[in-house]
């Protein structure tokens, strides 16, 4: 169901509900549904991430009356509760921290709980008009020195609750430099699991403390826990 392609024709096609509607600008993609992604890795008909800020009232009347209807197999959470659910998966709170211009990487937190009987994987994290988005896992050696090892995945074990989170499991955003993350600025992405399928979210850009840890050099465990929740 193609539902970031076909908002438009959905709303007209729902009817005179609608008509009252049709003087705001339907958004080009939805952001609730699972599968409006190319499948092409190289994501080669980018223009750019940007998302309109404030609450789009065209997606907030979308999101409740079209694609919670529609997305059967996905029930997609209160716009403002931040919470995503995929089949027995449930992931709260996707955030990242604002970046420096002079910063080509940011990092992205999120808790992911599987309530399902068999384990999942988070293969893959896709954001439109960045270049390239991997999982990583931050370690600091027994000298102290910090890196960051590239996951192929992230398993998600049945019954449990992985968080991704500063000094640790991350999502990492590369190739930022000319386009940082900026304050209030919300990411569309999409999850892509091994049994739960693809998920659409929005990563919120949040404040980053006198902490830096957006950057490949400096994640520091423990000291975010409050805003990654
Ligand atoms: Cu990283």
């Amino acid at each position: 169901m193609a539902c970031g392609t076909n908002v438009g024709d959905l709303a007209r096609g729902a009817g005179s509900a609608f008509a009252s509607q049709t003087t705001q600008k339907p958004k080009p993609t939805c952001p609730c549904t699972t599968v409006d992604v190319t499948d092409d890795p190289t994501l080669t008909n980018i223009t750019s991430r940007r998302y309109d800020s404030g609450i789009n009232l065209w997606n907030t009347i979308m999101k409740t009356l079209i694609c919670a209807a529609i997305a059967a197999t996905l029930s997609v959470g209160s716009a403002f509760a931040h919470e995503y659910t995929a089949g027995s998966l449930s992931i709260d709170h996707p955030m990242a921290f604002e970046t420096a211009p002079n910063v080509n990487v940011g990092g992205g937190y999120m808790t992911i709980t599987n309530t399902g009987s068999t384990d999942d994987v988070l293969q893959e994290v896709r954001v439109e008009g960045i270049p390239r988005v991997e999982l990583h896992l931050s370690e600091t050696d027994a000298n102290g020195v910090a890196r960051m090892a590239k996951q192929d995945g992230i398993t998600i074990p049945a019954g449990e609750t992985v968080t991704l989170k500063p000094g640790g499991l991350h999502v990492m955003f590369m190739g930022l430099r000319d386009d940082p993350f900026e304050l209030g600025e919300k990411i569309d992405a999409t999850l892509i699991f091994q049994s739960a399928g693809e998920l659409s979210v929005q990563f919120t850009v949040e404040e980053r403390s006198a902490q830096t840890h957006a950057d490949h050099s400096g994640h520091s465990e423990h000291k975010h826990e409050d805003k990654s929740e």
